[in-house]
């Protein structure tokens, strides 16, 4: 017998083959966090130089298969279970997905923790423990409803470290408390995700079934749920408590593992480099500041060393989501930090005379990315695109100032988690051809490159999508009740919902084919458009986009003249377990916001990587997929970022002449109105969404319309070529190698951390 029945019957006394699905779960859980602790390193003996990567999210995901992985032993495991008559994939519906984010910054976080650990370097994620996280969605009447998601349960990859500091508001305090998550690098050692909790949480003032609690509560409430952005603006005080808890048990740890491993604090830099991902943990520079004032230290020693140990991230260009904190706010929640703030500012300001680098700005507001640009060592962006849009217009006056702290670090995605375990078939498949070297170099997926004429690779490869796309249908099938035709295209749009990323765009193109269909013009081939995505809370019109998309959807499954060949389906809770399981099976993966708005998508490399191929605008990282791959193996369509930023200057976007100009685009936008869609649907919100895209559409849906239905058109003819396909898929996955995420860790080491 092997070595984890062996250990289960340690445990339980009774061989795998006896066990419950929960019972192997426990067993498996306990046994890789034996093994993970064996290759932790103690904070004494770590380097001298440790990067802390703070994130108000950290969208991790299940963590048995990604770990086992990891640490080497899937396969060894997947076969014990297997004889046992079990399977790893059953094993793994009884843990539940820790939902620490609401989307593309969280996962990021977590693609970059597990490359440190898998690069052996020294790097710990710091951030929040929240119980109830983000909310799980539910569609009722073809809307979404938000309900609780308790995702900690007995038996959880949280270990209690006994690991507590005070930390002061205005007016109390409250204790926190450390939990660690084990961060198992690849074939290498073992780093920690620290969330801190405070043990005073109470679920009993969620009220009924949603996600309405008594914001005022603090205690209770701290570390209860994610912020589900910024568009809901109760309790944006909430918000400033949770980041101050964030950052000064961060600040702590910091303070006290840089004293074990030697410093005397006046040289901190050369034994920490904190990495801010975007604003929300901006407080760590004033409250590190004010915690080595406390050690000692006068506030000059304290800012000069501060300054050399900070580093920012961007995510974004949506102006409205650059935090700015009210300085009543943060006098409220926060006072011992103003001081130090105000010091801040009043240096720059004295300094610079320059009212749009303030600090703090004219109403009287905190500016967190400028205190981050001013006293940090590096700002960056997430894409080529991006970081150019930076410097050449949103944060233009900062870079006059600082043109050598900014720098470009292109996003990545872990391929142990979206190759290696979310398409096992593909990653065995791409290892019988050229190796495992991948595996730990992902450029040599390029040394597929040889096969793309090798019809018995392309047939592969096809067959492995094939098998992806029947696997997701029977899933979505038993757990949501959809009904998807395997050999229809899947053509997929999954992401956050949010008018920039144009889920409206898809749906106009939808409603046109819908006509098309009905006017005899018959696809050569089915249709299925699928769609994930949550909306905010308090975003009205995301809200009501999910409307039309889920009414249109029961409009033409209604309808049996179109449904045979094209059928809309919306999945319920998008979240990472479904993802896995979904871009594998994808042909078309749907890039399609707006020109400059996308600060750099990283879905678009998950796809890319899973072999389908890109449908999408010149946005984010997708021109750096296009450079890549070359325009005979991506679909490109769309105005470019400069027309579209210049079109925000001039003012000069009129919807209505858009709509107006293209009969398709009248027909489509009507519909969304007509009889057979308020049939199905709510006119509440139909009727909103319809005047929101008549009067206003600022996120500029039309003017890419025709583009889009052409070329989204060319996409759907070229897939008939399945040689052809084929071939850009093979290409797809040969060129994504770029887009590890060991890649960009590598780049923010080599310019930002030096920890190697
Ligand atoms: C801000 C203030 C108050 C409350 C919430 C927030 C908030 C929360 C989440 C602001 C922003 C976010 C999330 C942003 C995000 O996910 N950005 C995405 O980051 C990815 C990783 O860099 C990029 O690939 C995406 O392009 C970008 O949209």
């Amino acid at each position: 017998m092997s070595r984890v029945n062996d250990y289960v019957k340690k445990k339980f006394g009774r061989y795998m083959d006896q066990c419950t699905k929960e019972e192997i779960y426990a067993a498996l859980l306990m046994f890789v966090k034996e093994e993970a602790e064996a290759r932790a390193i103690p904070v004494k003996k770590q380097e001298k130089k440790k990067l802390y990567y703070i994130s108000a999210e950290f969208l991790i995901g299940k963590l048995l298969s990604n770990n086992l992985i990891n640490l080497g032993i899937y396969d060894e495991v997947n076969d014990e279970l297997k004889k046992c008559g079990k399977s790893l994939s059953g094993i793994e519906e009884v843990e539940m997905e820790p939902s620490l984010g609401n989307g593309g910054l969280g996962r990021l976080a977590a693609c970059f923790i597990d490359s440190v650990a898998s690069l052996g370097l020294n790097g710990d994620g710091v951030g929040l423990n929240y119980h109830l996280g983000l909310f799980k969605q539910v569609f009722e009447n073809n809307l979404q409803k938000e309900t609780i998601n308790p995702w900690i349960t007995e038996k959880s990859w949280l270990v209690d470290t006994g690991v507590s500091y005070t930390v002061d508001f205005g007016g109390f305090s409250v204790k926190s408390h450390l939990y660690d998550i084990d961060v198992v690098g690849y074939e290498n050692r073992t780093n920690k995700l620290h969330l801190f909790d405070i043990e005073t949480v109470d679920e009993k003032i969620v009220k009924g079934d949603g996600i309405d609690f008594d914001k005022s509560d603090i205690e209770k409430n701290l570390t209860l749920f994610l912020y589900p952005d910024d568009s809901d603006d109760a309790g944006r005080i909430l918000r400033v408590y949770q980041q101050y808890f964030m950052v000064s048990n961060a600040a702590h740890l910091i303070i006290d593992e840089a004293k074990e491993r030697g410093s005397n604090l006046r040289d901190l830099d050369q034994y920490v480099v904190i990495q801010i991902n975007d604003t929300h943990p901006s407080m760590v520079i004033p409250e590190l500041i004010r915690q080595l004032m406390v050690e000692g230290m006068t506030i000059d020693e304290a800012i000069a060393v501060v300054e050399k140990s900070c580093a920012y991230t961007n995510h974004t260009i949506l102006a409205e989501a650059l935090e700015k904190w009210p300085i009543s706010f943060m006098k409220k929640a926060v006072p011992q930090l103003m001081p130090i703030i105000y010091e801040l500012h009043n240096r720059i300001h004295n300094k610079y005379n320059d009212p749009d680098v303030d600090i703090i700005n004219k109403n009287d507001q905190v500016c967190m990315a400028h205190m981050d640009i001013h006293y940090g060592i590096s700002v960056n962006g997430v894409a080529a695109l991006h970081t150019e849009i930076l410097k050449n217009s949103e944060l233009n006056n900062f870079y006059k100032l600082y043109p050598q702290k900014f720098n470009n670090k292109t996003n990545g995605i872990t391929f142990r988690r979206w190759l290696l375990y979310s398409n096992h078939e593909l990653s065995e498949y791409i290892e019988s051809l050229i190796g495992s070297g991948f595996k730990k170099d992902a450029d040599e997926l390029g040394k597929l490159l040889q096969y793309k004429d090798d019809d018995a690779v392309l047939d592969k490869l096809l067959q492995i999508k094939a098998n992806r796309k029947k696997y997701i249908s029977d899933y979505l099938k038993q757990t949501q009740g959809l009904t998807l035709n395997p050999d229809s295209i899947f053509d997929v749009q999954v992401k956050r919902l949010h008018e920039y990323k144009r889920q409206q765009l898809n749906l106009i193109y939808t409603i046109n084919k819908y006509f098309e269909i009905k006017e005899g013009k018959k696809p050569a081939r089915p249709i299925t458009v699928i769609f994930g995505a949550k909306a905010a809370p308090a975003y009205i019109i995301a809200k009501d986009i999910i409307h039309a998309i889920l009414t249109l959807s029961k409009v033409i499954a209604a309808d049996p003249e179109a449904s045979p060949y094209l059928n809309v389906v919306m999945v319920e809770n998008y979240n990472v377990t479904l993802a896995e399981k979904l871009i594998p099976a994808c042909d078309i993966s749907e890039q399609i916001s707006l020109a400059s708005k996308e600060a750099s998508g990283t879905g678009n490399m998950k796809f890319m990587l899973n072999g389908a191929v890109t449908l999408g605008t010149m946005d984010g990282a997708n021109v750096e997929i296009a450079d890549l791959v070359g325009e005979d193996n991506i679909f490109i369509f769309g105005e470019d970022s400069d027309t579209v930023i210049k079109r925000y200057e001039d003012e000069s976007y009129v919807s209505k002449k858009y709509i107006e100009a293209d009969e398709r685009i009248k027909r489509a936008v009507d519909f969304l109105i007509s009889d057979k869609m308020l049939k199905e649907g709510s006119k509440e919100n139909l009727e909103r969404f319809y005047k929101e895209l008549v009067n206003k559409d600022w996120f500029m849906t039309f003017p890419d319309v025709p583009d889009y239905i052409k070329v989204r058109d060319e996409a759907y003819a070229a897939y008939e070529d399945r040689r052809a396909w084929a071939k850009k898929m093979l290409v797809n996955i040969a060129k994504a190698g770029f887009f590890s995420s060991d890649r960009t860790i590598k780049e923010y080491d080599r310019d930002i951390w030096h920890l190697s």
